[in-house]
């Protein structure tokens, strides 16, 4: 059996490497050894990435070769998340979900849909690159708690803005709670947006849901 540094090391060569069928095989071996699948996507399957982007940026890699990253990080994610545990919540609620409009890196919000799912939230995932109407006639429709929005792009993030702006336009705002995430997301700028939190990974999206989800039940007046 091949020892946790081995286990760690060969996943993130393989995401470095964009190689899926390794990633895939490191995942199982990870599953096999009991280690964290939750640290081993966010941590070291991070790691991977940040340096896939060190690689961009000095110009070795082009977008294909993040692409077989993204793949290959993505292979790894499909065996370990049905490994990855979150508390339970006791408060039920809706969370739509969607990366905003012009972007499509969704990897991330992939993995706060897996985390939300896992807590026992019913998660509504409207997918990538969702103009900011449909996300808010999705909040409509399903008369969600809680949306969430990811962006990763400087250029996309004013997105976030422009769906809050028109969620207090229909007179909707208060009825639903925020979230935002993403690399370039700050908690100072989301909460300037008029966001109600931006938790800095997929575990914090749990713990700012629950949170979120029973201040807005308090809103209410409902009990639990
Ligand atoms: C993989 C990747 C791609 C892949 C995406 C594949 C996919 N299916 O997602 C591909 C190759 C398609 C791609 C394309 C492009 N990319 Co790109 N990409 C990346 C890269 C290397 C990694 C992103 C990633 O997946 N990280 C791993 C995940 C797990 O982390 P995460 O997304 O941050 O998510 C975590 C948290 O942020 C948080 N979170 C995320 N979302 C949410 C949401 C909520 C509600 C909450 C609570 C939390 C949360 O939780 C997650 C888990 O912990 C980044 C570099 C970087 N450092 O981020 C560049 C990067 C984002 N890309 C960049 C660029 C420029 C592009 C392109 C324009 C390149 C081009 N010339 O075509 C295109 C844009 C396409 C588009 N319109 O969106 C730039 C953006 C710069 C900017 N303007 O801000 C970056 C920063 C690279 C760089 N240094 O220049 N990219």
């Amino acid at each position: 059996m091949a020892t946790k540094e081995e286990i760690v090391n060969g996943f993130m060569k393989a995401i470095v490497d964009g190689d899926e069928e390794a990633s895939a095989k490191w995942a199982k071996e990870a599953v096999a050894a009991g280690l964290d699948a939750y640290e081993m996507v966010t941590k070291h399957g991070g790691d991977a990435m940040t340096i896939v982007n060190q690689k961009y940026e000095k110009k070795e890699y082009f977008v294909p070769e993040v692409l077989c990253a993204a793949n290959a990080l993505n292979a790894g994610v499909d065996i370990l998340s049905p490994h990855m545990k979150a508390d339970k919540t006791s408060v039920p609620a809706t969370v739509v979900l969607a990366v905003v409009e012009g972007d499509i890196h969704d990897i991330g919000k992939n993995l706060v849909k897996i985390m939300l799912s896992a807590a026992g939230f019913r998660v509504i995932d409207m997918g990538k690159d969702v103009p900011s109407a449909a996300l808010v006639e999705k909040v409509k429709e399903t008369k969600a708690d809680v949306l969430g929005m990811s962006a990763l792009m400087s250029t996309t993030m004013p997105r976030m803005k422009n769906v809050i702006d028109m969620l207090k336009d229909q007179g909707i705002r208060g009825k639903v709670k925020v979230i935002v995430g993403g690399g370039p997301v700050t908690k100072d700028w989301a909460l300037s947006i008029g966001a109600d939190d931006r938790p800095h990974d997929a575990s914090a999206a749990v713990g700012a849901t629950k949170g979120l989800v029973e201040k807005l039940r308090a809103e209410r007046g409902e009990t639990w």
